[in-house]
């Protein structure tokens, strides 16, 4: 029997590129932002792994939704959203950037886009931040203007991605900076592309405004691509948590605080800068976090996929718990991040995991993003 369809609707929304991602094979889809997320094509996520480490990869990342703050209190908003002190931001920066809530709780962690002094885009995780910023506009009487662009992110990652970007775009692309933006003309239509990308092996993220020419758009850097062997992909679960990059609803909840997420770079509290949650911040920072989100290495074989959370042990103590977890051809384990318990978030503490098959496998925890220098000795020899 074939698995169960998921139907697309108004509600759950595909994407301009869609259309292309089904005739590459997709076999299967997640739901974020209320829009479909592919989850793999006809390779394995082994496969996609190495190939994105050495290739060029085109991500539909249309579910990388925008919410735009425009008018005269839209910098006011911004920064009353996030700890993050947005003073020194330029137009054309990218931020990441994470929103609290008032007692410092996290609703998301967007890459935030500065477009011009009074205007700005929140590129968000998976939470409703369209509705949290039209409340706070709403209850303190901001003259701002909140919507949804018709925007469609397309991610181009990998390796090869300036040679691939520089046979569409231009040589120019080649100087764009990490996390900045400009614009780059396709088709005498000019693109917003940034350098950023949901992985750690460099690339660009093109922010579609005109859906009607993102079958043009994706075929032109497909046709370019096939020089550098490109594939399609998506973010990729054993890149992500060897890098450490965090997805919301997933890593962290609404139940956690800043300092449980090791957010603390992103947040300045000794400042003058107003924000939503600094007090209850501050009253965290002194008092110091309760848990800290780090990787964990273990063994035991390939483990199966963590749909909900699996706890870690030291002589049947909690000492925190997996949120997700992966086969490693690199490392020859599996890999996870996982929220630890106070004192037992140092590197090299030994953990016991208890996946969903019912085994219990000895871990390790370490720093994040993994490092083979801090890894490899502490593997013994094969
Ligand atoms: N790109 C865009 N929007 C997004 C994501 C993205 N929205 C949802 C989600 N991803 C937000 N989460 C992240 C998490 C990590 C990063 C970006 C978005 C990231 N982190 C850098 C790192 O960890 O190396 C650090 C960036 C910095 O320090 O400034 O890139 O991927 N458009």
């Amino acid at each position: 029997m074939s698995a169960p369809k998921l139907t697309v609707s108004r509600r759950i929304r595909a994407t301009p590129y869609t259309p292309k991602v089904e005739s590459l094979g997709v076999s299967g889809y997640s739901v974020v932002n209320h829009t479909i997320l592919a989850k793999g094509f006809r390779k394995s996520v082994e496969e996609d792994y190495w190939h994105l480490k050495e290739h060029v990869q085109l991500w539909d990342v249309g579910c990388q939704r925008q919410v735009e703050l425009k008018g005269p209190d839209a910098a006011k908003l911004t920064q009353l959203m996030t700890p993050r002190d947005l003073r020194q931001a330029t137009a054309g920066q990218c931020l990441y950037a994470p929103l609290v809530d008032g007692n410092g709780l996290m609703l998301n962690d967007p890459i935030i886009l500065k477009l011009a002094d009074n205007h700005f885009w929140l590129s968000i995780a998976d939470s409703d931040i369209l509705l949290w910023a039209k409340g706070l506009a709403l209850g303190m009487k901001l003259n701002v203007k909140i919507t949804e662009p018709d925007v469609w992110p397309l991610a181009v990652q990998g390796p090869k991605s300036d040679d691939l970007m520089a046979q569409v775009f231009g040589p120019s692309i080649r100087d764009l900076k990490f996390f900045q933006f400009d614009y780059f003309d396709f088709d005498r239509h000019p693109l917003l592309i940034a350098r950023s990308g949901y992985s750690k092996q460099g690339g660009f993220e093109i922010y579609l405004d005109k859906p009607s020419i993102g079958t043009e758009l994706w075929d032109a850097l497909w046709q370019a691509g096939k020089a550098f062997n490109i594939s399609p992909g998506c973010p990729n679960l054993i890149e992500r948590v060897e890098g450490g990059l965090l997805s919301y609803g997933n890593e962290f909840t609404m139940a956690n605080n800043l300092f449980e997420c090791g957010f603390d770079e992103y947040c300045q509290l000794d400042n003058d800068v107003e924000f939503i949650g600094k007090q209850a911040l501050q009253q965290i920072a002194k008092r110091g976090r309760e848990r800290l989100i780090r990787g964990v290495i273990f063994d035991g074989g390939s483990c199966p996929p963590c749909q909900q959370p699996w706890p870690l042990t030291i002589n049947e103590e909690f000492v925190g718990e997996i949120s997700t977890a992966i086969w490693s051809p690199r490392f020859q384990r599996n890999v996870a991040l996982a929220m630890l318990e106070k004192g037992f978030w140092q590197a090299g503490t030994q953990v016991e995991v208890s996946s969903s098959d019912g085994l219990i496998r000895k871990g390790l925890v370490t720093d994040l993003p993994m490092q083979d220098k801090q890894i490899r000795p502490l593997l013994p020899a094969d």
